[in-house]
């Protein structure tokens, strides 16, 4: 068996943490994922893509990482709403939280519920290398009502195939979430 890669990831969400550890794991592909807990600047550009690349390219010019890191940006993109909250996930979570998603979507009905999830991943390979990006996406729905007690931030109103992905395991929500496909994609780019 080959010694493994150490590949540091940089967030301040355990939750991505944990969600990416496992999947590294189940993917045996001789990746070991570092956690640090760092915060960075994210500046409010116009896609999530934009944000991700800027945040990577402060990080390799500013902070002093040494090994080949990643970060990650992810977003909630309600069709409907003209792609809201989109970039600005996380500062609407946190103001008006899965229950003011819910009000606003109050009269929206079958398919005008639809939303899609996002990540951008930017992997550094070195501090003088440009980020590389990977993009995956999960397409469901915004359910009726709150649903379930596992995962974190929209998991609970981010219904997929008939279940929210609060209602789902770690394993099963890497099975089909935007998060695991743009980081599979960084596996595939890595071996
Ligand atoms: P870092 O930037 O430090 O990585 P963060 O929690 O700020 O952590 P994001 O900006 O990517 O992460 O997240 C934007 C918002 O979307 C935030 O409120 C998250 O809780 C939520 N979010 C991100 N990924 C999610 C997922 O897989 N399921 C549910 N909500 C998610």
């Amino acid at each position: 068996m080959g010694s493994k890669r150490e590949i540091v990831f940089i967030t301040t969400n355990s939750h991505k943490v944990k969600e990416i550890k496992a999947l590294a794991d189940s993917e045996s592909r001789n990746i070991t994922i570092v956690h640090r807990n760092y915060e960075y600047p994210e500046l409010q550009l116009e896609g999530i893509e934009e944000v991700v690349k800027a945040s990577a390219n402060y990080i390799r010019k500013k902070m002093a990482i040494k090994n080949p890191f990643f970060i990650e940006d992810s977003g909630l993109f309600i069709h409907a709403l003209y792609g809201f909250p989109g970039t600005f996930s996380a500062f609407v979570f946190k103001k008006i939280g899965n229950e003011g998603i819910l009000k606003l979507m109050a009269d929206k009905k079958g398919e005008e519920r639809k939303a899609t999830f996002k990540t951008a991943v930017a992997f550094c390979e070195s501090q003088n290398k440009e980020p590389v990006l990977f993009v995956g996406t999960a397409q469901g729905k915004i359910a009726e009502e709150i649903c379930g007690s596992g995962g974190f931030g929209y998991d609970p109103i981010f219904e997929f195939e008939g279940k929210t992905f609060a209602e789902m395991s770690t394993e099963e929500k890497n099975s089909v979430s935007h998060r695991s496909r743009a980081f599979r994609k960084l596996l595939d780019y890595l071996s």
